[in-house]
């Protein structure tokens, strides 16, 4: 049985960027109803009840099972995965990206605010609900609803919720002050961690 997982903050420690509000029914409610209808979806797949969620959504297309049931397992799987991940890389305050790592975004995107500009604009792009991810080659790539970039294998290194659910309480329709507010609260030494690299400023 999945769980949801504890936040490493309490729920106002993103304020301003995020209130105390939003992460609360976005945890609470949003994530908890992710897991539970997971949870229930795999009472009929009692084989896949000790696989990771990594696993599970890895494995997910070549797994037998009815659509019905793949159906919910990726939306619900999905959501519970993403949201687990996201809560990972946001922290109080945030932190800046280590010089190994700043090297490699630089390498790839010829400086920081044009990575994050690249970024926001694929965020912008998103119509309607989904999600914006950096991947371990350093590219950024979007999905719907809450597809994760494990259903194509591969594991993200930071990831950006822009369903509505996320956002709206602070900001209305404004979505690019939500994304604007963000980077305040992302925790660079976490991404680091996922792609293996130094986390010394
Ligand atoms: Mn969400």
């Amino acid at each position: 049985m999945f769980t949801l997982p504890e936040l490493d903050y309490d729920y106002s420690a993103l304020s301003p960027a995020i209130s105390a509000d939003i992460m609360q029914l976005h945890h609470d409610k949003h994530h908890q109803t992710y897991v539970d209808k997971l949870n229930a979806v795999l009472q009929g797949s009692p084989d896949l009840q000790n696989k990771t969620i990594e696993e599970i959504l890895t494995e997910l297309d070549s797994l037998s099972l009815s659509e019905e049931t793949r159906t919910a397992i990726r939306n619900n799987g999905g959501g519970h995965y993403n949201h687990s991940l996201f809560w990972k890389i946001m922290k109080p305050g945030g932190s800046q990206p280590s010089t190994e790592l700043l090297g490699k975004i630089n390498e790839a995107y010829g400086d920081f605010d044009t990575f994050k500009k690249n970024f926001a604009q694929a965020a912008l792009g998103v119509f309607g609900s989904g999600w914006v991810w950096l991947l371990p080659d350093l590219t950024i790539t979007t999905t719907a609803n809450q597809d994760s970039p494990l259903l194509d294998g591969i594991t993200p290194v930071l990831g950006l919720d822009v369903w509505e659910h996320a956002y709206y309480l602070d900001y209305k329709n404004v979505r690019p002050d939500y994304i604007a507010a963000w980077w305040g609260v992302v925790d660079w030494d976490e991404v680091s961690k996922h792609l293996n690299i130094g986390s010394t400023v």
